[in-house]
């Protein structure tokens, strides 16, 4: 959404390189490193090692597991996952800044120390959750997902987490209750970005119960088996893997059950363009881009973009009857 926002004056030479060209750049430098993290795959080793972390040092996840499934699928899927270097390099975290490449040393010193989150609204058992006791709610699994953003750029991320149905569980949401309304912290001491108007501040999100319900949303604390880095999110983000990118709301401080649809930051910034659903879909384009394909980063070429990011079989029922075009 970076260029849209900005006169054309004002963008940088970076920001104008086409993906596909600066990530073959940046594969080439890397490619070495690669050929040697191939042969020794999986959970284990990438703990230890994660790929590149370009200075990146958070906390290894302990008691990491694959998902517990029961049967149902979508939790994993089977395609090349992006590097750490790259989902660590290529943001989107407009608190530090509108480059892409500027939110890592940006963000670099934010410090998470003391968290709170509060989960609080038409809920029985209403708390403020250190972040410690809120994590110790379920066990942290890997879920690896594809990421679509709206921009029509996708990776595929292994995240540790657990579903936000388990933190909303321990809550007891009433009868009433029909949305969720999510909310990053606001500080622009801590967030330079919060000085600009770029957005309206605190970036705001939403989901519909039944979708916050869903087993694959989920509430990560990390990526490559380790604590999330300050520009994906620290210390607690949403992920959404049906949903375009920007629903997967960052450094999460309040989580409140409401009766109503609550606003949403970027639908608040062009209602036309950024729906409050913002369902993947290449049958509905942005008015100013197709969304029929996307740049998998680190991939040479496009590929097509799949109904739903490719979890129609988990999703589609919760959208039955919708018009999709109508609640894009
Ligand atoms: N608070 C907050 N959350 C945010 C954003 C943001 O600017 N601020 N950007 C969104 C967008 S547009 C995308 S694509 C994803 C990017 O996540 P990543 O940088 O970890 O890949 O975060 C989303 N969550
Ligand atoms: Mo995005």
């Amino acid at each position: 959404m970076v260029q849209p926002l900005k006169e054309p004056n004002k963008i940088s030479a970076h920001e104008v390189t086409d993906p596909a060209i600066y990530f073959n750049r940046r594969n080439f430098i890397r490619a070495g490193i690669l050929a040697a993290g191939a042969v020794a795959t999986g959970l284990a080793y990438r703990r230890l090692n994660p790929v590149g972390t370009g200075g990146v040092k958070t906390a290894p996840i302990e008691g990491l597991t694959a998902a517990a499934t029961n049967g149902a699928t979508g939790f994993s899927v089977a395609e090349a996952e992006t590097s750490f270097e790259d989902i660590t390099h290529y943001n989107n975290f407009y608190e530090f800044s509108t480059d892409k490449e500027g939110v890592a040393p940006a963000a670099a010193n934010f410090d998470t120390k003391g968290w709170q989150v509060s989960v609080e609204g038409l809920v029985r058992k209403p708390r403020v959750f250190d972040l410690g006791d809120l994590l110790k709610i379920s066990p942290p699994e890997e879920r690896i997902y594809r990421m679509r953003c709206v921009e029509a750029w996708s990776m595929v991320i292994p995240w540790a987490g657990f579903s936000l149905s388990k933190l909303l569980d321990v809550v007891e949401p009433l009868g009433e209750a029909k949305y969720v309304a999510f909310e990053t912290l606001l500080d622009p001491k801590r967030m330079p970005g919060q000085r600009s108007d770029v957005l309206k501040w605190p970036y705001v999100e939403g989901l519909r119960m039944d979708e916050a319900m869903h087993p694959l949303t989920l509430l990560a604390s990390g990526l490559y088996g380790r604590a999330l880095p300050p520009q994906d999110g620290a210390p607690l983000r949403l992920v959404i893997p049906w949903k375009y990118g920007f629903k997967g709301i960052k450094s999460i401080v309040k989580i409140k059950l409401v009766a109503a649809q609550p606003r949403t930051s970027w639908n608040e910034y062009a209602s036309n363009e950024y729906g409050f659903y913002a369902n993947v879909n290449p049958h509905v384009d942005h008015p100013r881009w197709s969304q029929a394909t996307e740049q998998r980063i680190g991939e040479s070429g496009r590929r097509p973009t799949l109904m739903f990011n490719g979890y129609a079989e988990q999703v589609a029922q919760l959208y039955a009857g919708m018009d999709l075009r109508a609640n894009f």
